[in-house]
Parts: structure tokens; C-alpha cells; sequence
């Protein structure tokens, strides 16, 4: 903890650590008690940045034990499954992915078959930065910098559909903002067979039935063709490309060229892959007529008509030009987010008639999405955007502890209580 925490935020860095504590497995952290009993790639990513500045050696494990599920294409599986019987109450659970049957999959482990936000790359650079050890901690580097550069390369042969330098999802899972509404019309356009595919009785109350039919079919198409890369690219019904996801991939991008030169080796590809990366933001997702980035469907062509918390993704983006920066600022200053918004930043445009204030993905607030905004600003010094997203997300917590999410309007928590990530990005935050 640092010394310079004033008392009322080391009372919070203690309450936040004591939930990294008790959600700690042995190997790994769960998101939460109960509700999430298995490793999240991107939680675990956020969870990395929080463990640097509180238990170095479990930032380690946390990192490890997820690439252990890495297949052998370079894919980090969204789900590293603990294989502990009483943990298997989640659905959907290994049996609907049957990595087991999968060549490219590990052995022993059981994992999902969809990626998610590769933040990886930036959590371990994070982690060497907070280190004081910093002989060990470039052996560790090291050690994770082949697995996250085959991460990347499986990300740019299997992922980018277009040449365009983007990854695309081919899942709503795999955006980490599973029902946001920015998915509504690609689900829509689904031709699902008259079959339900969830259960009827979910072990929880979002999304509703009528989504998960519709993920659980996108799953069993994907499992069916062998997650192979030719089926995804040509027939699999469900491709975007989201500026969120995309801006995470090129934040690790070029966290990855950083480590490069850490560990001496090639910088030069991630540097290009980087730029590529940048372009394609630029060129495929950013809308002219509205000022904002936009998702875009890869099976009609189209940007998608919502603007959600992603669209201030590419604030990731350290090449990302000023007048761009400049419009970005403004939407999220307007009352369509933060200015409306008493803790901001609503995952969905407050005026959109899908936003909704306690759906989800569909309008709350939620720590992880603020706190990458905030580091985003910060290194574009919008010191006034930074300094909000700090404030508001540390009231959030202190008003209502470390929830899932959040009502953007009243600061209500929702969700689960306890939740890692919102945990570990607030020492992240503290310092
Ligand atoms: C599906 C674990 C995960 C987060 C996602 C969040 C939610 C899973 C679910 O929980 O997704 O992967 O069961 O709804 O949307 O962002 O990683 O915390």
C-alpha cells in the first residue's frame, strides 16, 4: 500500500484487497464468490493490474494459470474452467464447448472455445512497471512474452477477416459486453432454428432466456465447425468488428512491442501490426457524419446505429489524431453520457430507446469500462476526463462497494457483491 494514501482511501485499498483476498483460489482469482466459479480472460487481466500493486506473486499465477488454457492456435480461451465439482453449477460449463474433443486444446484443462478483450500484453506490462524486483520481473516477462505474442498472432490469421488490420468478434461473449444493445441487430437477423437451446431456468436473471437461445446457438455452430478459422471467416453468422475490443488489442499491441524490447527481441512487427491496428480504427470504424466510433457488422458491411461506452474506446489509441479526440470528448461530456449520467460513464447512450439503467450492459456504469477510459485520457493529458472518471469511479465504490455495476444515474450497486475486477481497478486507481 502506498504511503500516500490519505486514511479514507487506505480504509478503501484495505476493503478493496480483502475481496482479491477471498476470491483468491489458490491458482487464480475468481470474478466473484458464488455467481462466476471459473477464470475470465479479461478479469483476469484487470485483476493482474490490481494483484501488482498488492500481492506481486498472485499477479503472476493469475497471468500463468490463464495460459494455461491457451490452445495450441494461439487463442486464450474467455473461460479457464476449475474442474472442481462443486464449482460446475455455471452455465453454460465445459460440456457445451467440449474443448476436450478439440486437437488445438489443451490437455487436462477445460476451457471455453471465444476469446475476449486481449488486454494481456498491458496487464503484464503494468506489472513489470510496478515491480522492484526488476531482474525477476523481466524473467517473467520473458517467460509470458511467446504466449502473448502467439496470442496476437492468432488474433491477426484467425481474426482479421478483412485485411484491415481489426479483430473481429464472433461472438457477443467475446466483447466482455455481452447484451450490450450495439449486438441487437446482428442477434436479430439470426435465423435460429425453432429449438431452445438454454435452459429455461437460468442459475441467473440476465440476460434473458431469449439471448442465450441465441448464444448458446452461436456456440454450437462454432463447436460443430471445429472452431476452425476457414468456417469463421466465411460462414460463421455472427462477425463484428467493436472499437472497444479493437482498442484494447492495439493498447496491447503496443504493450507487446514494449516487452519485445524488455526481453530482446523483434519489436518491429508488433510496431507495424500497431499501426495497421491504428488504421483500421480509423478507416472502418470511426463515423464522420456522427463524430464517433461505431461497431461494424462484417455480414452486412454496416456500422452499427447504437453508441455505447465502446465508441470511447479508441481513446486507447496514443496516435489517435486531435480533432477525433476533440469530438470523442465532446459526445462523452454531452448528456448523452456523462453529462446526464451522476456517475458516469453509462455503458449505452442515455437517449438511445434501448438504453436501460439497470440492464446489464445496456446502460449501467461499470468500473472496468471507466477505468480504461480514464487511462486512455490520461495519456492524451485530458486531465479533466481523467480526473472524473477517477472521482466518479471512487464514489461508485465508496457509496456502494465493489458491485458488479452500477445505476449511472443514482450510483446504486447491481450484481454481484464482491466482484473482482471493480476490486482491483480501484488499487490500481489508489496506487
Ligand atoms: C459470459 C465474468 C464475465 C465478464 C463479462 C460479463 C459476464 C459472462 C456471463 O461475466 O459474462 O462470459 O456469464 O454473463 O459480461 O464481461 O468477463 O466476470
Amino acid at each position: 500500500m502506498s504511503p500516500r494514501l490519505t486514511g479514507d482511501e487506505s480504509v478503501l485499498w484495505q476493503a478493496a484487497a480483502r475481496v482479491l483476498d477471498a476470491n483468491w483460489t489458490g491458482a487464480a482469482t475468481v470474478p466473484s464468490p458464488g455467481l462466476y466459479p471459473h477464470q475470465w480472460s479479461w478479469d483476469s487481466a484487470f485483476i493482474c493490474m490490481g494483484l501488482a500493486r498488492h500481492r506481486r506473486d498472485r499477479a503472476e499465477h493469475e497471468l500463468t494459470s490463464l495460459f494455461r488454457g491457451q490452445w495450441g492456435t494461439g487463442l486464450v480461451p474467455h473461460i479457464v474452467f476449475n474442474t472442481d465439482e462443486s464449482r460446475l453449477a455455471y452455465f453454460p460449463g465445459p460440456e457445451l464447448w467440449r474443448s476436450d474433443r478439440q486437437p488445438a486444446a489443451p490437455t487436462g484443462t477445460h476451457t471455453s472455445g471465444l476469446t475476449h478483450p486481449p488486454l494481456h500484453a498491458l496487464a503484464a506490462l503494468r506489472l513489470h512497471e510496478c515491480a522492484s524486483d526488476t531482474e525477476h520481473s523481466r524473467d517473467f516477462l520473458a517467460h509470458l512474452y511467446p504466449k502473448l505474442a502467439a496470442q496476437h498472432r492468432y488474433l491477426s490469421e484467425a481474426r482479421d477477416l478483412d485485411g484491415s488490420g481489426l479483430m473481429a468478434i464472433c461472438h457477443p461473449w467475446e466483447s466482455g459486453l455481452d447484451n450490450s444493445p450495439a449486438w441487437d441487430r446482428p442477434l436479430g437477423a439470426l435465423q435460429l432454428p425453432p429449438t431452445g437451446y438454454a435452459p429455461r431456468r437460468l442459475p441467473r436473471n440476465l440476460p434473458t432466456g431469449e439471448d442465450y437461445d441465441r448464444y448458446v446457438w452461436l456456440v454450437t455452430l462454432l463447436r460443430d465447425a471445429g472452431y476452425q478459422h476457414d468456417y469463421l471467416r466465411e460462414e460463421h453468422p455472427f462477425a463484428v468488428q467493436d472499437p472497444l475490443v479493437n482498442a484494447t488489442y492495439l493498447a496491447s499491441t503496443h504493450a507487446l512491442a514494449e516487452i519485445a524490447a524488455i526481453v530482446n527481441a523483434d519489436a518491429r512487427p508488433h510496431r507495424e501490426a500497431a499501426h495497421h491496428i491504428h488504421c483500421g480504427l480509423l478507416d472502418r470504424l470511426w463515423d464522420r457524419e456522427t463524430g464517433c466510433f461505431r461497431a461494424r457488422d462484417l455480414r452486412d458491411g454496416r456500422l452499427l446505429p447504437v453508441v455505447t461506452v465502446s465508441s470511447f474506446g479508441p481513446l486507447l489509441d496514443p496516435e489517435l489524431p486531435h480533432p477525433v479526440i476533440r469530438n470523442l470528448v465532446d459526445l462523452l461530456l454531452s448528456a448523452r453520457f456523462a453529462g446526464a449520467a451522476g456517475y458516469p460513464v453509462p455503458s449505452c447512450d442515455i437517449q438511445a430507446p434501448s438504453f436501460d439503467r439497470g440492464g446489464y450492459w445496456r446502460g449501467p456504469t461499470w468500473i472496468n469500462t471507466n477505468w480504461l477510459l480514464w487511462y486512455g485520457a490520461l495519456s492524451h493529458d485530458l486531465t479533466v476526463i481523467a480526473d472524473l472518471l477517477y472521482g466518479s469511479t471512487l464514489r461508485l465504490v465508496r457509496q456502494s462497494g465493489f458491485r458488479e455495476y452500477f445505476d449511472p444515474f443514482d450510483g446504486t450497486g447491481r450484481g454481484s457483491h464482491d466482484y473482482s475486477w471493480s476490486a482491483a481497478l480501484v488499487l490500481d486507481l489508489l496506487g
